[in-house]
């Protein structure tokens, strides 16, 4: 405000303020200047790189002045602001996006074609930013879209890994991890050298009274590491409305490296301390549903949630309100248990920095935070070394200990007869060593729980968290099913689709309200519709099937039904159960007369996604899958019948192309496991059918779409528990197909059995935990069923139609709203003006 231009000299600013491109003139002209000047390049050597670098710029100039204004309307407004916290963002390519969502996707077409270029191409150019693992991550991207997109003052904070998710690559038949270093060229972050935060570690706890007699607590000692700020702008659809991903880069406090030390020939040793401060933002951890308790981890935490509380701090102090307003103009969605600390250092930042007094900065911390709950399964609960977080964070770990100590009080004068409850409660695990356990530390310091689909919020009521749903009563927990960006998932990976369903439903409007959609049940019947509908979607299977062969070599017909598993590589989602499913058909297959054959329905099996590197059993599906597709791609004998396919490094940009060719997409989790899957989603509005379980959000895809449109199989939820049980005390028939297939891999069909010993032992010896064998049956059988019902199109096309039309629910905006009604108590800012001219245009 100070800097701020007098009113006489803001006419001319006005003259030259940045707008939307009117016409591809603009666009080629700004296009060129950037490569001719930014890039000091010509068209005597520009590549596909070089367009790709100077048509970022060239949209990037428009993103800032809306990203800009933007920021400036937020802080004059005045009005609460929402905080996303997640350690993952799982962005993919933003050039696209920002097109589309400046609207300006066609003027860069055709001026690129006058340049010499198609879109596609340059599009193609840009590395994705895979600061994710999976569904948490992409999460966290689709509600920033749709944040922005409805105008609400949000900003992401998250870190920037040098890092992120490692490429994959398929040798031999075995993932090959190599790293993903995607900061060379990156025209969508802006530094911010002049924000830079302080962030402590080690070191120790002194107590004292001050001069007046007041007891102090101080943190002293330690070291120290800077946090440098990055900022990423989140452009809206349809609105200027341009929203900040605030990423942070670790650096040595120092500086480069100490002097200090160089000087005086302790070169190696300053080196040292320089690289142990960058290690801390320098890489993604690649597990997915998996905590390892890794220091390095603990740290990346702190790290993240310290700077970024310093940050909204000095952001609420400059309105110089009151501590008790707080949350009022602030609130903090803790996206799964990672960044919990936050809990943590509010209240440090209250007591020991403001002086506040314990009971008054309580009140403040439990109003503003929210917690989302993504999983049940045990291994991937947060739970920390004491003795670690003493050592990395003593301070925290006595506050720790104080707000368990208060809950505990409280939890015994509400059940007093109930001693037990004490240790099942207690943040503190009385193991050895004692633990932290992250979830209901964040339970007892947030004043919202939610769980991410009606059937994982109910199964965390009433299994996880069940005592505390007695301790806090049931409304504190709740449910926002998740939803996906309609923007990218169908707008962007599909535009044909796109088109034709604007030609039928009064324009791009479903884009902003996706309930919208339903106006084409009325074509679900339709012949002409039909017709270009299932052009559009050969289209996309040719485009895959391309893509098929350049990558594995291997030709696939496009008139096959294909059948999609694309996901991270994990026991639980039974990725084991459908290749297991495969070899079944393929000795089905080999057992058939010519006849039989004929009338089989040809299928591609398509299978996609990393293993974590230190996940042997994920691995070894990986290895299982690529040797059956060696077996069974080369069979003469099966030709066309059957095709199987694993995709190397399945990311977000590979995603846009797989989704909208699948005609089957498996979401076969072991009921219950599956929090709620949102790639699901994504399949569904491509107009691809679904095969699944009852399970996550799939349960309420079937709500939505009826039941007739979806193939359903497998045992339920609720049964699962009495099934282990029942394995562990022997009653554990095998599925007798299942025994035929395990007795194929063994005589060495796939290569050596050896290699796969444990995947089937796992089965056939240790419990069958994840219940392939239960649900092998009813699982093949509905493949059966998906055979039949591909073979009449005509009622395909149909079901795929009248699907699509009911989807509208499953929108991140809705989620956003719901979000924003029942947990954060915030409402949009409207912006006064659309791309730059007055809203009435
Ligand atoms: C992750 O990707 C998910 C949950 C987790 O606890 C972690 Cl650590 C990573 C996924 C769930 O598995 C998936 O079911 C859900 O759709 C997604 O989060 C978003 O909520």
């Amino acid at each position: 405000v100070e800097a701020s231009i007098p009113e006489p000299q803001r006419e001319a600013w006005k003259k030259f303020q940045a707008h939307g491109f009117r016409d591809k003139d603009e666009f080629e002209r700004d296009t060129v200047r950037h490569v001719e000047t930014t890039l000091a390049r010509s068209m005597f050597n520009c590549d596909e790189t070089a367009a790709y670098a100077a048509t970022s710029l060239a949209f990037r100039d428009r993103l800032i002045t809306q990203w800009n204004r933007t920021q400036q309307r937020q802080t004059f407004s005045d009005t609460k602001r929402i905080y996303y916290l997640s350690l993952e963002f799982l962005m993919g390519r933003a050039l696209d996006n920002a097109m589309l969502n400046v609207g300006a996707k066609a003027i860069a077409k055709d001026g690129l074609a006058d340049l010499g270029f198609r879109i596609e191409d340059i599009i193609a150019q840009e590395h994705d930013a895979a600061l994710g693992n999976g569904g948490l991550g992409r999460l966290a991207a689709c509600f920033l879209d749709s944040m922005a997109s409805l105008n609400f003052p949000a900003w992401g904070y998250g870190l920037r890994y040098r890092y992120g998710i490692f490429k994959q690559e398929i040798v031999d038949g075995y993932q090959v991890e190599v790293p993903d270093y995607w900061l060379d060229f990156n025209p969508w972050e802006f530094p911010r050298h002049d924000i830079v935060v302080d962030i402590q570690f080690y070191g120790n706890v002194r107590k004292y009274q001050n001069d007046q007699g007041k007891n102090v607590v101080t943190w002293e000692g330690g070291e120290i590491v800077k946090a440098v700020a990055y900022d990423v702008p989140i452009p809206g659809f349809d609105t200027p409305s341009t929203n900040n991903l605030r990423l942070w880069s670790s650096k040595a406090a120092s500086g480069e490296f100490d002097f200090q030390k160089f000087n005086s020939g302790d070169y190696e040793s300053s080196v040292a301390d320089q690289q142990r401060a960058e290690t801390i933002s320098a890489v993604l951890y690649p597990n997915d549903n998996l905590e390892r308790g890794k220091e390095l981890r603990l740290k990346q935490q702190y790290f993240w949630v310290a700077a970024s509380l310093y940050d909204i701090v000095r952001r609420f102090k400059k309105s110089k309100r009151a501590w008790s307003e707080f949350p009022e103009q602030v609130a903090i969605q803790l996206n799964d248990t990672h960044p919990t600390l936050a809990i943590v250092e509010l209240q440090r930042i209250l007591i020991d920095l403001e002086g506040l007094e314990w009971d008054e900065a309580w009140k403040i911390v439990t109003k503003t935070f929210g917690y989302t709950n993504h999983t049940v399964l045990p291994e991937a609960l947060e739970k920390w070394s004491v003795p670690l977080f003493q050592n990395l964070l003593p301070r925290h770990l006595q506050i720790i200990y104080e707000i368990n100590l208060f809950f505990l009080q409280l939890v015994e004068k509400k059940f007093p007869k109930e001693r037990e409850i004490l240790g099942r409660v207690s943040i503190i695990e009385e193991s050895q060593p004692k633990m932290v356990r992250m979830a209901y530390l964040a339970i007892v310091g947030s004043h919202k729980v939610n769980g991410v689909a009606e059937l994982h919020s109910d199964l965390i009521k009433t299994t996880i968290f069940k005592d505390f749903v007695r301790i806090f009563g049931p409304d504190k927990f709740t449910n926002v099913t998740n939803g996906i960006t309609p923007r990218r998932w169908l707008h962007q990976a599909n535009p044909r689709l796109s088109e034709l369903i604007a030609s039928k439903t009064g324009g791009i409007g479903f884009l902003k309200d996706l309930t919208l959609l339903n106006e084409l049940e009325n074509f679900a019947d339709d012949k002409e519709f039909k017709k270009e509908w299932a052009e559009i979607k050969y289209a996309n299977k040719v485009r895959l099937a391309k893509h098929i062969k350049t990558t594995t070599g291997v030709t696939v017909n496009p008139a096959a039904l294909f059948d999609i598993q694309v996901k991270r590589i994990h026991e639980y989602k039974r990725q084991q159960m459908n290749i297991f499913g495969v070899i079944h058909r393929y000795l089905t297959i080999k057992n058939m007369s010519a006849e039989e054959r004929k009338k089989l329905a040809p299928r591609v099996s398509i299978f996609g996604g990393k293993a974590a590197p230190g996940y042997w059993m994920a691995k070894t599906i990986i290895h299982l899958v690529n040797s059956v597709g060696s077996v069974v791609n080369n069979d003469k004998d099966v030709g066309d019948l059957l095709k199987v396919i694993f995709l190397e490094d399945y990311n977000v940009s590979k995603a846009e192309m797989i989704i909208p060719a699948s005609d089957i997409s498996e979401h076969i989790s072991t009921a219950g496991t599956e929090a709620s899957g949102t790639s699901n989603m994504k399949f569904v509005l491509n107009g691809g059918l679904i095969i699944g379980t009852c399970d996550g959000a799939n349960i309420e895809i079937t709500r939505e779409i009826g039941e007739s449109n979806i193939f359903l199989f497998g045992n339920l939820a609720e049964d699962v528990e009495d099934l282990r049980h029942a394995h562990n005390y022997g009653d554990h028939s095998m599925d007798p197909d299942l025994v035929k297939v395990f007795e194929a891999i063994k005589s060495n069909m796939f290569g050596d059995a050896g290699s796969f010993g444990a995947l089937v032992g796992a089965i056939e010896d240790h419990g069958d935990y994840y219940l392939v064998s239960d649900d092998f049956h009813s699982y093949i059988q509905t493949q059966e069923l998906v055979d039949e019902a591909y073979k009449n199109q005509d009622e395909w096309i149909s079901k795929c139609i009248q699907s699509v039309a009911r989807m509208g629910f499953f929108s991140s905006d809705r989620c956003i709203n719901e979000y924003a009604e029942s947990i954060w108590n915030i409402e949009p800012l409207q912006p006064e003006s659309k791309n730059g001219l007055p809203k009435s245009e």
